[in-house]
Formats: C-alpha cells, sequence, structure tokens
C-alpha cells in the first residue's frame, strides 16, 4: 500500500501528502506577484501560490514586481462564483464567499507556470487533482504546478 501511494505520488496524482495543519486558515492572506518566485526554477510566480482561507476570507495581490495580473482560470472555478479580474501593476483585495477551489493565472506568465490556487473554506483536494489533469487547455507547466500544489506542495 505504501508503494503504491508512493508511486501514485511521484506520478503528481494523489492529494494528501502534504502533513496536516492544526491551525486555522488565516482570514487575509498577501499573494505577492514575482518576476522571479521563492521555489527553485521558479520564473514568474505568485507567492503563496497556494493559498488557504476561510468562507469570507480575504485575498490581497500585491503588485511586487511589474507586468503581472490575475485573473480565473475557466475550466477551475466554482460553478457560480463571481469572476475576479486583478489588473495588470495594481494591488487589489478580494473577498471568497463560496467554499471550494479557485485556479488563477497570470495571463502573460500562465505558460510559464504563474498560476495559483486559492482553496476557501475546508475542502477535498483529492479529486482537484484529477481535475486539473483532465483541463485540456492548461500549458504543462501551469498544469504541473496546480498539480503540485493540489498534492500540498508549494
Ligand atoms: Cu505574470
Amino acid at each position: 500500500m505504501r508503494l503504491a501511494l508512493l508511486a501514485a505520488a511521484m506520478l503528481g496524482l494523489t492529494a494528501g501528502a502534504a502533513p496536516a495543519q492544526q491551525t486555522a486558515a488565516p482570514a487575509n492572506v498577501t499573494v505577492r506577484e514575482l518576476n522571479k518566485g521563492p521555489a527553485p526554477g521558479d520564473s514568474f510566480a505568485y507567492d503563496p501560490a497556494l493559498i488557504r482561507i476561510p468562507v469570507r476570507g480575504t485575498v490581497r495581490f500585491e503588485p511586487t514586481t511589474a507586468g503581472h495580473n490575475a485573473v480565473p482560470i475557466p475550466a477551475l472555478w466554482p460553478e457560480g462564483a463571481p469572476a475576479l479580474n486583478v489588473p495588470y501593476n495594481q494591488a487589489a483585495s478580494v473577498t471568497f464567499e463560496r467554499a471550494g477551489v479557485y485556479g488563477l493565472q497570470c495571463t502573460p506568465h500562465a505558460g510559464l507556470g504563474m498560476v495559483a490556487l486559492i482553496v476557501v473554506g475546508e475542502v477535498d483536494l483529492a479529486p482537484v487533482v484529477a481535475r486539473i489533469a483532465a483541463i485540456p487547455s492548461l500549458p504543462p507547466r501551469a498544469r504541473a504546478k496546480l498539480i503540485a500544489l493540489a498534492n500540498g506542495f508549494t
């Protein structure tokens, strides 16, 4: 069983590998838009790229470096949730009223992996990994990053 889980994790196909967090998610998270992300190999990135907030939590976007925006990944956006549009080079605060998993991308840099996952409320991320893998339009680096995020890796 352990080997099977390890093999699945290596394939990036399973969720739940992250250690359990005992602390409640902060209600407000600031996300920086960066030309060079904190992880090895990152180029353009949101930091953090995996954001957990409770329902009615707020994410503040900071244009730490210029040239970035944040818009939904349409196939990874809760049905009926309002769209989001963080303009280029502007700070913005967005409050999320509905539980779910929200995929974000930077329009010019999604192909370079500048994507983020906002997890609002208590959500099981295991089925999200399969959903991400099945989105046909995702650039490979965006897909790989989103699957890593859904597996709890930041
Ligand atoms: Cu960007």
